[in-house]
């Protein structure tokens, strides 16, 4: 606690972490590269240094603020430092700018226009290194790099993965996976986090757009096209739009305007998977094997777990995410129509996030040898591909999903935040109990942005304990306490992005805690207002599992090649 002097005016402090934190509260909006406000503090890029009065300078990312201490951010000696440091970087910088994704919004290059930088007095030196394409969810451009580190942190700090690192050393330094191997062959668990953190065109989101278009250009296909529930809460982003303001009506049209045949809700599948979950929870916990059990949806927290824990894989749900339960049940639904028409139904899913597109290519995740899912894109390409086709957002005129698929309970809409998914089972597995009350106090405990959120509930008189985490580095935390015998679950949500899809590595850029929140709000106000609050009250998924389910339960479920 504190007062600082800014620019010559007074700012007090207070939870603020360090000087930039404070120059930033003062109204002075400060440049970094490196500096996020989840991650450590690394102070490499140097962008957000300030001189003190006695004209020393420093990064103001590393310094705690004290009390009556001044600092200047426009002095000539910051403004030369600044803009040399720039021009180093973009001597060494692949400036392909007009073909790169990230143009328009990249970091770099925003930085570049606000400080004025025309003559770069540097050779352009412009790497040529190999571009990493080996990933079906990221591409890594090391000649784009800037090496402010921000990946390597966001996948060993938040994520616990640690698939990338620096190597080498001087001007030969690069970020890669180890030994210089393809991320493909590591232990990437296919997140995005990296490229949601990443300043310029150096992680991009592969982009599967063409495919799109082919399907779509092809009169043979019956394309239809699923919609997360993250997603409508943040494409608006793209187009303006405040996080969490609801786009969906937007989105259906837009798609219809592509030239998609059927636009349907991927919630529709969640209130499919929270039915079949629950059921498997309720057969587990009466044998007691294999509990805790943890959900199955985020295929970034499957990898995980295969990858770190592989004797914890018989205790994740053997329910397909309802992404993938969506295209085996379609594909099932329209089989005999595409015999009569001669057609072939595709499968696109638009999706908060880069690993559903590994997730989709799973070789499991077919049925008699057709695919569950043939596409996915994430909100970040849909809003490339309405660009690419000139259609103007704003002006799209509301539509609402198509039939039978398009009915979802605010149950399976709240599976895109953290918690969602876990209230969703814990609505159904108390649907005959009266008591209103007990289930408010144990859905506030679920809801939010704590790293760990724990419930205790009743079910037939057995008491029953729950956690959620979300970034997959507390998921590591709780499973190692879990396994030395410290915790006890019986249930475990997991989901790898912090704040759970709404801030999956496939959604616009930047996001930050607030973000996150709001997009979530977006989520919750829908289910608020859905007429039909549990996944059990949807009439058109109870009449699916009386119907095309009845004989094909299997649809359902993940069957692993032994
Ligand atoms: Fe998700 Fe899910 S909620 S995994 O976060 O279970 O991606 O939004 O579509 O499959 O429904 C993502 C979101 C999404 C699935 C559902
Ligand atoms: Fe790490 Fe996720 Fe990026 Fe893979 S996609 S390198 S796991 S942050």
């Amino acid at each position: 606690k504190g007062t600082m002097i800014v620019d010559g005016r007074k700012v007090e402090f207070d939870q603020e972490k360090n000087v930039l934190e404070v120059v930033r509260k003062a109204g002075i909006n400060l440049p970094t590269f490196c500096y996020h406000s989840e991650l450590s503090i690394y102070g490499a890029c140097r962008m957000c240094i300030v001189e003190d009065k006695w004209g020393g300078t420093f990064a103001s990312c590393s310094q705690l603020p004290k009390d009556g201490m001044e600092v200047f951010t426009n002095t000539p000696k910051v403004q030369k430092y600044r803009k040399t440091i720039l021009e180093m970087i973009l001597a060494n910088h692949d400036r392909d700018c007009t073909a790169c994704d990230r143009t328009g919004k990249c970091e770099l290059q925003e930085l570049a226009i606000r400080f004025g930088i025309k003559d770069i007095r540097f050779d352009h030196i412009g790497k040529r290194l190999p571009i990493d394409k080996s990933s079906l969810s990221i591409i890594r451009n090391p000649n784009k790099c800037i090496l402010c580190g921000d990946c390597v942190r966001v996948c060993e700090e938040v994520q616990g993965v640690g698939a990338l690192s620096f190597a080498h050393r001087g001007s030969n330094m690069t970020v890669s996976p180890a030994f210089d191997r393809d991320i493909a062959e590591v232990n990437c668990i296919n997140c995005g986090q990296c490229r949601a953190v990443c300043p310029t065109g150096a992680i991009i989101i592969k982009n599967d757009n063409q495919k799109v278009w082919e399907a779509v250009h092809d009169k043979s296909k019956r394309v239809i096209a699923q919609i997360a529930p993250a997603v409508r809460v943040a494409l608006g982003e793209e187009f303006g739009l405040n996080p969490g303001e609801v786009t969906i009506g937007k989105i259906v049209s837009a798609l219809k305007t592509l030239g998609v045949d059927e636009v349907y809700d991927t919630a529709f599948a969640a209130d499919m998977t929270v039915i079949e979950e629950s059921k498997e929870f309720v057969e587990r916990l009466i044998t007691g094997e294999n509990l805790p059990l943890f959900t199955s949806c985020c295929p970034g927290w499957v990898k995980f777990a295969e990858n770190k824990f592989p004797d914890m894989v018989d205790n994740i749900s053997t329910c397909k995410s309802p992404q993938q339960m969506f295209g085996a049940v379609i594909k099932e639904y329209y089989k005999n129509k595409d015999k009569k028409e001669g057609k072939e139904t595709i499968m696109i899913s638009v999706m908060p996030c880069t690993a559903k597109k590994a997730e989709a290519a799973r070789e499991e995740l077919q049925h008699n040898g057709i695919r569950d899912v043939d596409v996915v894109i994430t909100t970040q390409e849909l809003a490339l591909l309405i660009r690419e086709a000139g259609i103007i957002f704003d002006q799209l005129e509301e539509e609402s999903f198509d039939m039978p698929f398009g009915l979802a309970s605010g149950s399976g809409i709240i599976f895109g935040a953290t918690g969602g998914v876990t209230e969703a089972v814990v609505t159904r597995l108390l649907r005959d109990k009266p008591d209103h009350s007990a289930k408010d106090i144990l859905f506030s405990n679920v809801r939010g942005m704590d790293n760990l959120k724990e419930a205790v509930f009743n079910v037939d008189g057995k008491e029953v304990k729950i956690a959620i985490v979300h970034g997959l580095k507390s998921a590591d935390k709780l499973i190692k306490q879990i396994k030395a015998g410290e915790r006890h679950y019986d249930f475990i949500e997991v989901m790898a992005c912090p704040g759970g899809c709404i801030a999956g590595g496939g959604q616009p850029v930047p996001m930050n805690t607030e973000m996150r929140k709001e997009r979530a709000k977006g989520l919750y106000k829908l289910d608020r207002t859905s007429h039909i609050k549990s996944s059990e009250k949807n009439p058109l998924v109870m009449s699916l599992f009386e119907d095309i389910l009845k004989d094909n339960h299997e649809l359902l479920h993940v069957h692993k090649k032994a």
